[in-house]
Order: C-alpha cells, then structure tokens, then sequence
C-alpha cells in the first residue's frame, strides 16, 4: 500500500509512537470530505485516544452546557488479534509505527509492526479515506502479516454508538497537568445520542442512533471483505455497538486482506428512514469494491488541486504547510450542502464545540471564493439559511432586522456560552461582537465580485444585506446636539476591550454595509425590479427605509481622524495604559506581561488580535500607505497574537508596510500553528481559520492580490530566498495561474479561446488573453 502514496512533499507524517503527542496526531491526520471528519486515532484505539467522527450540521444541545457539534458514532473499530492476543500499544511492543497522511489523495496510510509478549512479530498496514466521490462513503484496508508465526488471526470490525462529547474540565489546581493515558477521564460529559437500531444482515452490521434534542437520525452500516473466506465469523450486537469478528489462519510470511466499507446516511440529508439507503448505497460500493471507490475518490481530488495547488518554489517546509492547510480547508466544507458551514476546527475536533464563528467569512472564505467558488457560494447560504435565527437574535436583544450570532450552528441563534466553565468570567463577544452582520455582507460581496454571480444576489445576498442593514440602524444611536450616530457598547475583533464605544472596525464596517446595501437596493431597483419588489413584498421594505440607512451612513461616527496618521481603536483607546511586551516565547511571539491574561487587559493597550490592522487590509482603499504603516507599527507592537487568525493578518499587512521580516515569521507562525502546535491545542482540532490565513498570505500577502475597483491587482513581494510562488485563482468563470518570480511574474488566463481579462501588476495594467502566458516586471513602476 505503501507505493500507493505520493511523493514525500506530500505526505504529512508521524514516525513512532508517542502517547504525548497521539492527540495532536489524531487532529492532523484527520481524514474527511465535508460532510465527515474522522480524526486520525488509532484504528484499535489506545487508552489516552480522543478520537472522534463528526457529521458537518448535527448538532445537539442535550445534556450540554452549550449546544455540541456531536462527537458521532466511531466507524473505524478495527481490531486484530494473534490466537486471542490484542494488538495494540498497550499489550504488545511497538516495534515500528509509522503513519502518513497524503494530503494528495485524502488517505491516510499506516504500519505498525508489534511484538506480543510470546516475541510474535505481526504486522498491521491500512490506508483509511473518507470518500469526496460518494460523501456516504468512508473505507479503511487493512493487511495482516504474521511475520515470524503461524497463527489464527482474528479481526474484529465494529461501529461503535456509545460517544460522549467533552463538556468541561471540573476545576483542578492550575497547572495541573494529567498522563496522556487518563486525561480525557477527568472531563464532565454530555451524552447526544439514543440508540434506535443495531441489527445485522447479509454480513452487514447496522446501528442507527438519534440525537436527544434535534431528533436527527444516524444511520451506520459497514462490512468486512476479506480475500479467503473465515473459518468462522461471529456477531455482537448490542444497543450502542454493532461488531463482528472474523477467524482466519495465516501462515508466516502470508498478508491477509480486508476491507471495511461504511456508509453514513443521516435523516438531515435523507429522508426518514435512512436504514435503507445507507444498506443499499453500502450494497452498491460492495459490488465495485474499495479499488474503485479509491480510484473515484482520487479522481475528486486531483480535479480539486488543479483548481487550489500552491507552491514556494525554494521552501519545501513553507509548500507542505500551505498545502497541508489547503487539504484541511478542502475537506471542512460541503459544498453539496447549503445548510452547513465550517466551525473553527472544522470536522476534526471538539474544540468551540463546532461552532461557527467570523472566522469563515473573513479568514476561510476568500480561499473558496477563488478556487471553489461552487463551495463558497453553499457557504454562503448557510447564512441566508440561518436567517430566521438571525432575526431572532436581533429581536431578542431589542433590536430590528436580523444579526448574526458570534457563535452560530444549526439554527442561526446565538451560540456563545455566557461564562467561562468555571464560572469566573463572562464572555462579551456573544453581546458585544456585533461587526459579525458586516463580516458576512463582506463576504457576499467579495463572492459576487469574484464570481459575477448576480443571482445569487437576487436570490439570497440582498435579503441577508437589507435585513443585517436593519439591525446596524435599529443599533446605532442617535445624538441629538451633533446629528450623529455612535454605536455604543461594542467589542471589536481584539476581544480584550469590552464595553466599547466607536470601535474603528465595527462603525466603519457598519457604515460600508450600509452603504453597500443601498447601492443594491439602487442596482435592483435600476436592472432587476421584479425581484427586488418580491424581497420588498417578503421583508416588508421601501425606499424610504433605504433613504435613512443612506442617512445613517452618512452620520456614522468614525473615529478616524484624517489629520492624524493613528486610527484610535476606539474612543478612549489611547488613554489606556500602555504596557510594554518584554517577552517573547520561543516561536518568538510575545507573552503576556507579568499579571496580565486574557480577561484583565481592558484597561491597558495590549491587543489580543488585530482590529484597525485588520480593517486596513479589507478596506485598502480606505488609507493611505503611510498610515498604514504607521499603524501597523503602533498596533503591532502591542498585540500578544492570543488568537490565531492574528498572525496571518500580520504577516499579509507587514508585507504589505515592508516590514519584511516580521511579515515573514508571521507567516511561519500561522502556516505551522498545527504541524508545529505552535499554540499547543492543535489536540483539539485545526485551526482552521489559520489555515484560510495562511492561503491568504501567500495570495494577498506575497502575491500581494487585492480586488480594486472590480480588478484583480497584484503587488508582490517575495523573501530572497524562495525562487518562485506558485498559485492560481478562478475569476468570474476562467482561472487564472500566477507564478510569481523575485523580480518578474507569469500570469496565464486559461480559458475560452476569446477571453481576456485585464489585470494590474505592480500599478501597471496588464491585459491577459486565454492560454497565452504573460511574463511582466514586478518592480514598481517599471512598466507604464
Ligand atoms: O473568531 C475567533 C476570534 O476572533 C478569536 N477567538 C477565537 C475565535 C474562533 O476562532
């Protein structure tokens, strides 16, 4: 199975067992395909294994503190036995393990030789995927080698029903640190699941089990194939777990073979009963084989890298790293399923128990904007899906319109959990963070003007855009002595300053929604007057309700001073306390000064994230270069990187400014967050947002694109030691491959014969025509 794989830049890898690091493995050798992850456990488990199978939009609120995304039934149990000896690293010697993750294919590949306590030497290969061809469908192969001995050999295949979710760790001194081996035991529990049926027919295991509080039914159904037939298969079925075990006699030096199909059907993609169709589609997959499925799931994702390969061209560390967090957003979103989005560890964790934040919009998005824009589009939908719980939550807190959760899952409502688990702090963002409504008519925007796909407009954007629109002017407040408008009590992207007036990211983006919104209103009113007087009809809106958001927008205060090169964050920013960073962690990134924390900066300067910056890079055109700089360095120097979606910002606007060198550490540090667990919770799930982050450092940051004025411009800047970037985007229907050199670039338009497309490079147009590769000058102003 092994030269099955792709070659090495290819493959993520672990080499050995490590109990202190089986976690971390578990999340980065996940396998998924949208609709599924399964974190990358062990396939006999291990004691210390947090493992888990996540269905994208089942979530469950039952028995939880805060509602789940569940840790759903586990389809891998995969055991092999030596004349009744368990082979895992528990019971024997693990001789040899290696495992290795082809971020090509989607499979995940292993050998692990044990030795039992008689010195018998077995061992164990499989590859494992889950399906992007049939999204139903999940494998793993598995070969047994007795090396030395002739032995019975007995396989044993389960599905296993019994999961909880992780709740809380009940209090425990700090820094109380627990053996991997038993560290998950400490943890309060939810249970999500009610088993419904276990059953089991022509050598077919089922178990279906239902969520508590949502009512949604999953349905499992797997097989065992191997090449000779058992001597003997046996069945255990029990209420939870449905499994078989299988006898074979192998001789020293013989492999045999399984292959153990599964297919998960689930009600919220079915209709009731799903027994059926998960039995038939596994039926169907056992008639062509696991080859074929594995041919098709290939097929899938050699299409999906020609559309999104990237390349550093002098930095294998830097390729493998982009590409690995290509792989992790390829396989977090369904783009088959406009109900579902991507939480921030997408399907590989239980860390923000799935949930879904801005995240996606501002960090993720722009990655399937331009090379699955299909994708970005359900996403998208997910938001006009989750409407109603918008509108809910603006009416909730008083307000008009629609406002989308900080937190969202199922239903759009507000997700975040009021207190940290032990009680001692509250979280503002669920009240506070409010710029989220702005960060996803942001988003939309982004999408039509890459895509050209008005319709989507018309059929969902504009209704999300006017009713998020509502809420901003229901929000704001109106000051009577000077006829303007402040939004009061806000939290902006830097989450250690509540309670905030005029936060700079916040007015300003609300403004710019608003100010958008009415464009459209104005646009549909001009070109497509039949739909806009249906949304009108729907949402019960008119001219005159457009004509006061004009008003808002224009009275909005900005606490950005066009004397002054700093932007205030918000009002008062600059009379907090100014505590200086004096220590830097050995990633070299800051740590938080002595008795500082993340819920005691409020009165001083130290950001945890960026927020004018961050408003910098997704309004360029708002400032000039010289402010820009000069706020990158304030706010720079000020910001502890406590999250990572910070450092890839960072990264992209220290380019950006010509901070060059920071720029790049920046982009390390966000391009390894997880391979290097540079934030020591990549155990929990991937940071999924750093890995949009990342892509959009290469692209924006060293290819240095923006979209201006509805074109596509680059300004790029590469570090002297990588030789070329390599990437590509689709644009409104073609693609368009860049590789960009130190001091020239290739920019190729590949599409219809006709097609041109003009782009700007380095300040100066350059007009593309299908097929025909351009090589420009990157040097400012060498070309006129
Ligand atoms: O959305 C982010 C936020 O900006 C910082 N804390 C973590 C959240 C989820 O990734």
């Amino acid at each position: 199975m092994r030269d099955q794989l792709s070659d090495a830049e290819w493959l993520i890898r672990e080499s050995g067992f490590d109990p202190l690091r089986a976690n971390t493995f578990e999340t980065l050798l996940t396998v998924g395909n949208g609709h599924l992850g399964t974190r990358g456990t062990l396939e006999e488990g291990w004691v210390g294994e947090r493992s888990g199978t996540f269905l994208s939009g089942v979530y469950d609120s039952h028995d939880a503190t805060v509602i789940d995304l569940v840790n759903a039934p586990d389809w891998l149990p995969l055991v092999v036995f030596v004349d009744g000896v368990r082979l895992d690293v528990e019971t024997c010697e693990t001789v040899e393990h290696e495992r290795a993750l082809d971020i090509r294919q989607g499979v995940l590949w292993r050998r692990t030789i044990f030795r039992d306590r008689r010195g018998r030497r077995t061992r164990i290969e499989s590859l494992r995927f889950a399906s992007l061809a049939d999204r139903r469908l999940c494998a793993v192969r598995l070969e047994v080698t007795p090396e030395d001995h002739s032995s019975t050999i007995t396989v044993e295949s389960g599905i296993a029903g019994r999961r909880r979710n992780l709740d809380r760790l009940p209090f425990y001194p700090e820094g109380t640190v627990f053996d991997p081996e038993v560290q998950w035991e400490k943890w309060a529990w939810s249970n999500h699941l009610r088993p419904v049926t276990v059953d089991a027919a022509d050598d077919m295991l089922y178990l279906e089990t239902r969520t508590i509080a949502g009512g949604v039914s999953l349905g499992y159904a797997a097989s065992l194939d191997a090449g000779p037939e058992p001597l003997r298969r046996r069945l255990r079925l029990s209420a939870e777990h449905a499994e078989e075990q299988a006898d074979f006699v192998v001789a020293a030096g013989e492999t045999l073979r399984l292959d153990k199909l599964v297919t998960i059907v689930t009600s919220r993609n079915h209709p009731e009963p799903v027994q059926r169709r998960c039995l038939e589609t596994l039926q169907g997959h056992r008639r062509t084989g696991l080859d074929a499925a594995l041919s098709a799931n290939r097929q899938v994702w050699e299409s999906m890298w020609n559309d999104c390969d990237c390349q550093v061209v002098g930095d294998p560390v830097a390729t493998q790293a982009v590409r690995f967090g290509v792989y992790q957003l390829l396989i977090a979103a369904n783009g088959e399923d406009p109900t579902v989005n991507i939480g921030a560890k997408s399907l590989t964790g239980e860390g923000y128990r799935g949930h879904v934040f801005w995240d996606t919009e501002i960090l993720m998005l722009p990655f399937f904007i331009y090379t699955q824009p299909d994708t970005a589009r359900s996403l998208l939908r997910y938001r006009h899906h989750t409407l109603p719980g918008a509108r809910e939550v603006a009416r909730e807190s008083g307000f008009r319109g629609a406002r989308f959760p900080w937190e969202s899952a199922d239903s759009g409502r507000e997700e975040c959990p009021r207190y940290t688990t032990d009680g001692a702090n509250r979280f503002w963002t669920r009240d506070e963070e409010v710029h989220v409504s702005a960060d996803v008519a942001y988003g939309i925007l982004t999408y039509v003007a890459a895509t050209g796909d008005h319709d989507f407009l018309v059929d969902f954007g504009a209704e999300v855009l006017f009713e998020t629109s509502r809420f901003w002017v229901s929000r704001v407040e109106h000051d009577p002595a000077t006829d303007r408008y402040a939004l009061k009590q806000v939290m902006g992207p830097d989450e250690f300053h509540s309670h905030v007036d005029n936060n700079a990211f916040t007015n300003r983006f609300a403004q710019w929604h608003l100010d958008q919104s009415v464009q459209l209103y104005e646009d549909l009113s001009a070109h497509h007057p039949q739909a806009l007087r249906s949304i009108e009809a729907a949402i019960g809106l008119d001219g005159a309700e457009v004509r006061h958001w004009r008003e808002v927008a224009e009275r909005i205060i900005l606490p950005i001073d066009p004397e002054r090169e700093l932007v205030e964050q918000f009002e008062g920013y600059f009379e907090r306390k100014d505590v200086p960073i004096t220590q830097w962690d050995a990633n070299n990134m800051p740590r938080y000064p002595a008795g500082y924390h993340h819920f005691n900066c409020e009165d001083t300067m130290l950001l945890k994230q960026p927020d004018v910056v961050m408003l910098m890079y997704l309004l360029p055109d708002d400032f000039t270069a010289e402010v820009k700089r000069a706020n990158f360095e304030f706010y720079e120097a000020r910001t502890l990187h406590k999250s990572s979606l910070s450092p890839a910002i960072h990264a992209i606007m220290g380019i950006e400014v010509g901070d060059h060198d920071r720029a790049l550490e920046y982009f390390y540090r966000s391009a390894l967050v997880d391979l290097a667990d540079n934030q020591g919770n990549t155990a929990y799930g991937i940071h999924i947002a750093s890995a949009g982050g990342t892509w959009q450092t290469l692209v924006n940051g060293f290819g240095g694109l923006r979209l201006r004025h509805g074109r596509l411009t680059f300004d790029p800047w590469l570090p002297e030691q990588w030789e070329e970037i390599r990437f590509r985007l689709r644009w409104r229907g073609n693609s368009l491959s860049a590789a960009i050199r130190q001091r020239d670039a290739t920019f190729c338009l590949h599409g219809p014969a006709a097609a041109t497309e003009e782009v700007v490079v380095a300040g100066a147009p350059l007009t593309l025509t299908a097929n025909e590769p351009a090589t420009v000058s990157t040097a400012k102003g060498a070309r006129t």
